[in-house]
């Protein structure tokens, strides 16, 4: 399957809920106020949420005002531009050295999309090495050094109940050594309590600021697209903990709740980066909001 189908697969049971509905609704005609409500209705239904849902409702109905828009189709053409926007962000390029930090709640698909993204960037020609920074759980480096050894990348890890912090020292240390450019950190997704959780994870954090300056940083939260709303509280928790600066939004193949990533852009100003599409290892793929929303729109 090519890049292209596989995310338009994987969005396909998102799409299939809304674009129905939005294009029997254009079909209508006349702009009246139950083509409003119904509108609402079909991006609440669509994990869009209510505050997200306002708004694009909001900038809508200003357009159509501004431009004297008469047609669904025209009306159709400006709300597909506005929910562009919503998802358009500005992400920097990547650098290197490059370490990047895997945050998120337990079975969101952490570790699954660590051993996704050492497969891409090893063939993408980097060097990789993961860091096993979920010492909590017994079985979890057991699970990351399978993933490593999928992608042929290397792994630091050390006991269960490790501080991961000098897991992640050692890591630096290990890399710096033997020259590898990407660093992924795995983390745990429940300690003891949340408190506890959010002090490792900048525990974490300011070990990589201190031992590795030069490199560039980055922190994303992998969350499931299949618990919808939800998925906007733990944007929110992490984000106070630490910056988060992307989103890899997992099993989007599973689910019709894929509309969430309007909710967490409109909330949360948080871009999506990557989706997972998949259990294998080549089922990631870099976020792309033309092909989005042009799928949920358009179907
Ligand atoms: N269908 C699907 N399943 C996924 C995806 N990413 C992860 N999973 C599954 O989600 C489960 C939990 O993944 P894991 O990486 O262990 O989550 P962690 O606890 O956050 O590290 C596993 O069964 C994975 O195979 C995805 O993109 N699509
Ligand atoms: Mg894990």
């Amino acid at each position: 399957m090519g890049i292209f189908s596989k995310i338009k697969a994987a969005i396909k049971k998102t799409a299939d809920a809304i674009s129905y509905k939005l294009n029997k609704l254009f079909t209508g005609g006349v702009l009246s106020d139950e083509f409003y409500d119904e509108l609402e209705s079909i991006l609440l239904s669509s994990d869009i949420g209510a505050e997200t849902t306002d708004s694009i409702l909001e900038s809508l109905k200003e357009q159509i005002d501004k431009k004297h828009i008469r047609t669904t189709d025209e009306v159709k053409s400006e709300l597909h531009s506005i929910m562009f926007d919503l998802l358009d962000f500005e992400v920097p390029e990547y650098e290197y050295p490059l370490v990047i930090m895997i945050a998120g709640v337990n079975g969101v698909g952490k570790t699954t999309s660590i051993g996704k993204l050492a497969n891409m960037f090893k063939k993408q020609g980097h060097k990789v090495l993961i860091a096993a920074g979920d010492t909590f759980r017994a079985a979890a480096a057991d699970q990351l050094t399978i993933w490593a050894d999928r992608a042929g990348v290397r792994i630091v890890k050390q006991h269960e109940g490790a501080d991961a912090a000098s897991v992640v020292f050692d890591a630096i240390q290990s890399a710096k050594t033997k020259g590898e450019d990407v660093i992924l950190i795995d983390t745990a997704g429940r300690l003891h309590n949340k408190v506890n959780l959010m002090e490792e994870l900048k525990k974490i954090n300011r070990i990589i600021d201190k031992n590795f300056e030069q490199a560039m940083r980055v922190n994303y939260i992998v969350l499931d697209a299949t618990t919808g709303q939800n998925a906007i509280s733990q944007v929110s928790l992490f984000n106070e903990a630490i910056d988060i600066d992307g989103i890899i939004l997992t099993k989007l193949d599973g689910t019709a709740k894929g509309g969430v990533v309007f909710a967490i852009a409109g909330e949360e100003e948080v871009p999506v980066i990557y989706v997972g599409t998949g259990e294998s290892i080549d089922d990631i793929e870099r976020f792309s909001p033309e092909i989005f929303v042009d799928s949920i729109i358009n179907g």
